[in-house]
């Protein structure tokens, strides 16, 4: 019999060290940064070869995050976290059979994620069957023989679930999805469904598209920018360049956040250097620190003050919006005290910023993960459209919306078919391509996969990617859910959690990068992917793939597809032969890729539709744009409770650790940290490093978790703010947005205590 394995994260060695946060973002400690990790995990030749490669117009896309590149780009069109992607990636140490031999599953749930992480790349596909503690070699065809006679063993297709993380290019994704609806189910669950969800609920039901509407030359038109729960300094570097430049050109740049995060404070960018140029350039023209969860406060004020200074576009708003009367009648209503209250910024500061939103003829709001993952995700995602709509900015040069996206094409996916609740139009158009009748019934998203597994409802768990125990709410609950399942199948490229917190039987599957060259039977291939304002565009792996068993991902799902479906009429072997023979089959099943083959060719990629952006139009039910009325939410907690947020260091990407440095932060040495107002701390008599156990509570449940070291940090009081994957062990499975079940990363209600045995200073 297997033993028991836990999914929460061992704890680091504590080699805490504090210094002061920074004031700017990049600059030559960015640029040195990235070299460190480079030539560590690569050596000097690879790391010359592929960086030179990323982002360029006949390289590979950068596999850190979704911004778009310009037009005329440099030779270094990547920042130091691209730079820390692609390291990863191509990195020289390997994970393979003696690796496992070595190593059980329970000995290496021992280490910690940045350990995983540097073991290497996995090299051979692995099995670990019912009774072992260790993964074993297999071959590719018995790998494949096994997931697909358990398949077809399936008493419904709906008790398999396939899961995707968002780097799976467009090809592997719509192929994926291709086979899994052939298959007879929706149970597509992606990333997405904890991540910019609600962005696409909250701008599909109001201006009719889930996507964003802005292009990156809007940013050079912009008369104001207002950047929300969002830290592009760690997360999304390069769109600093578009804030400084929209900057130089007199945009003024309103930073609404918790914390005063270092990007948006000052930024130089590391190529001015070469030009001899020192200088670094203010950001943000007003920081309001808002409380955690204060925005649809804030934005009620904004709202409030913008109707009593006029800007309203009142001709757009009659002629192309409903729901203007309620909305307002909403904004006014609201007591400037309860704004205050709520939001924790004041009345003066709202008056300030409400007035530039007024006056500006063209303003862009940019947000992420601090509106998603909250309780009204949706909703006040939609106080940001209300915000912009009285003054009609969208469908106009220089204005409109920028959810930017995580994952490189996280887009990319949901747009060729990695959808749980997928159309009626949607699957019309893929059946009249595919020639296959298409389950309508919708399939689980993250949460009720989560949920379904738990109930015994699942056999089969299949991940594009990812890391699923580590990316989702409360660790615990789910590697138990995971357990009941026969057999879980992973796709990846990088040693993970997630294949330690198995099914009976796993299977690791391990697969050719980004950066990687893809061969197939008709030569060299390339694919394609979308990045965070709906440009197409393709990319090509270069480097020599890390091992010979490596295979693509469109391989690994076409075999899979034509070992499963026997009687399909999709020629699934010729499509991989070619995966220009994938695009011409997206062309015919998905709206928006006539001519997919060609179009894609073209070096700088091309322009999905989108409808308001392109010709102010809205494909809602009336052909409207919507405003909407919401009440607030109420943010009261009880007297000796805190509201935490879980948030990314400097050096991670979601799950994988690159490192135990929060750099901008101030914060090294160590991941279990808590950030806390001071003045809270001085509260509780806590010095710096307390170290304390959080608990915390949801409806009737808690969950602890123990031996956090406090720290004190910028921060609301009443706040706290820990990393994840490890503050998952908090996350209530229950406790997710409203209309796009998202769980509450950044709501988290808790309460501290001391623990034990604490080592504090003055
Ligand atoms: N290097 C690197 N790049 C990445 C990633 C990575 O892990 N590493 N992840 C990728 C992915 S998948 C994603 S989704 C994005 C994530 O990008 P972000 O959304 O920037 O990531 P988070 O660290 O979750 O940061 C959320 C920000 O929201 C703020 N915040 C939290 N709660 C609130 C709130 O209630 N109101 C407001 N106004 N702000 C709040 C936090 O202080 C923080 O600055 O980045 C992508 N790019
Ligand atoms: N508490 C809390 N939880 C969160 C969040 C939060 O802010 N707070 N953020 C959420 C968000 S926004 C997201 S997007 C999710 C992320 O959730 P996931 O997407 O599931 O997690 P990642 O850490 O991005 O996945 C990393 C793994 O992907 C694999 N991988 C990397 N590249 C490739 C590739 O090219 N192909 C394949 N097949 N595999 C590859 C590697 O094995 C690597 O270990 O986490 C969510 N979880
Ligand atoms: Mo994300």
């Amino acid at each position: 019999m297997r033993e028991p394995v836990s999914g929460n994260v061992p704890h680091d060695e504590n080699n805490l060290r504090l210094t002061k946060p920074k004031k700017q973002a990049a600059g030559i400690p960015a640029v040195l940064s990235s070299g460190k990790h480079s030539l560590k995990k690569m050596g000097l030749t690879r790391t010359i070869k592929s960086l030179s490669m990323v982002n360029q117009k006949s390289g590979f896309d950068c596999p850190g995050c979704a911004w778009p590149d310009p037009e005329h780009r440099t030779q270094f069109e990547f920042c130091e976290n691209g730079a820390k992607a692609v390291a990863d990636e191509a990195m020289k140490a390997r994970v393979d059979g003696d690796f496992f031999k070595k190593y059980s599953i329970q000995d290496l749930a021992m280490k910690s994620d940045y350990w995983l992480n540097n073991q290497g790349r996995i090299s051979e596909p692995m099995y670990l069957d019912k009774e072992s503690n260790n993964y074993s070699p297999i071959s590719w065809d018995d790998a494949l023989t096994k997931i697909s006679n358990k398949l077809k063993s399936l008493v419904s297709p709906n008790r398999a679930v396939f899961y995707t993380s968002g780097r799976t290019s467009n090809e592997a994704a719509f192929l994926y999805q291709a086979f899994i609806r052939s298959l007879g189910t929706n149970n597509l669950p992606d990333c997405s469904n904890m991540c910019h969800e609600s962005s696409g609920k909250g701008l599909g039901s109001t201006i009719g598209i889930g996507k964003g509407t802005v292009k990156l030359d809007d940013f050079d038109h912009s008369d104001l920018i207002l950047v929300i729960g969002q830290n592009p300094g760690t997360n999304h570097p390069r769109m600093l360049t578009a804030l400084r430049d929209a900057k130089k050109k007199g945009s003024k740049i309103i930073h609404i956040n918790p914390l005063p995060e270092a990007g948006l404070e000052r930024f130089k960018h590391p190529q001015d250097y070469m030009k001899f140029d020192f200088k670094s350039t203010k950001l943000s023209d007003y920081h309001l620190q808002v409380k955690i969860g204060g925005d649809a406060a804030l934005i009620k004020g904004l709202i409030k003050v913008h109707l009593d200074h006029g800007g309203t576009d009142l001709e757009f708003i009659k002629d192309s919006t409903t729901g203007f009367e309620s909305m307002c009648e909403s904004a006014i209503n609201t007591s400037w005290d309860r704004i205050v209250r709520d939001s924790g910024v004041d009345r003066k500061l709202i008056e300030e910023v409400g007035l530039l939103c007024s006056k500006s003829k063209a303003t862009i709001a940019c947000w992420a993960m601090g509106l998603t993952q909250h309780r009204n995700g949706v909703s006040v995602i939609q106080e940001v459209v209300n915000l912009l709509l009285l003054g009609g900015h969208v469908g106009r040069k220089g204005a409109g919306f920028c959810p930017v996206r995580g994952h490189s094409n996280v887009q990319g996916d949901r747009t060729v078919g990695i959808w749980e609740a997928p159309s009626d139009s949607f699957l019309d158009k893929m059946e009249s391509g595919l020639k296959v009748a298409l389950p309508r019934k919708h399939g689980y998203d993250v949460v009720n996969s989560i949920k379904a597994m738990d109930a015994g409802d699942v056999d089969v768990f299949f991940c594009m990617g990812g890391n699923f125990i580590s990316a989702t709410p409360d660790t615990l609950f789910t590697g138990n859910a995971l357990s009941k399942v026969d057999l879980v199948v992973q796709v990846s490229t990088k040693l993970n959690r997630s294949h330690l917190i198995t099914g009976r039987e796993a299977i690791i599957l391990p697969c050719l990068g980004r950066t990687e060259l893809d061969v197939q039977n008709s030569g060299e291939q390339f694919v394609s992917v979308e990045n965070s304002m709906g440009i197409v565009h393709m990319s090509r792996g270069r480097l020599k793939p890390a091992s010979r068993h490596l295979k693509s991902e469109p391989w690994i799902v076409g075999m899979l597809a034509e070992k499963t479906l026997v009687d399909s009429p999709i020629p699934w072997i010729e499509l991989i032969d070619s995966y220009d023979n994938i695009r011409d089959l997206m062309s015919d099943s998905l709206f928006g890729f006539e001519d997919y083959n060609s179009r894609v060719r073209n070096e700088n990629g091309f322009y999905l539709p989108n409808p308001p952006r392109d010709s102010r139009t809205f494909e809602t039910n009336d052909g409207k744009a919507h405003f909407t009325t919401h009440e607030l939410p109420s943010v009261e907690v009880e007297n000796n409770q805190y509201v935490m947020m879980t948030l990314r260091s400097h050096d991670q990407y979601n799950t994988t650790i690159y490192g135990l440095d929060d750099r901008y932060r101030g914060i090294k040495g160590n991941r279990r940290i808590l950030m806390m107002n001071p003045l809270d701390m001085l509260e509780r008599n806590w010095k710096t490093r307390k170290m304390i156990d959080i608990t915390s509570h949801f409806e009737n449940e808690s969950r602890v978790s123990k031996k956090w070291l406090v720290i004190p940090y910028d921060i609301p009081s009443g706040n706290i703010a820990a990393y994840f994957p490890e503050a998952n062990e908090l996350v209530p499975l229950n406790s997710t947005a409203e209309l796009s079940n998202t769980p509450t990363s950044k709501w988290i209600v808790c309460s501290l205590d001391e623990s034990n045995n604490s080592d504090e200073e003055e």
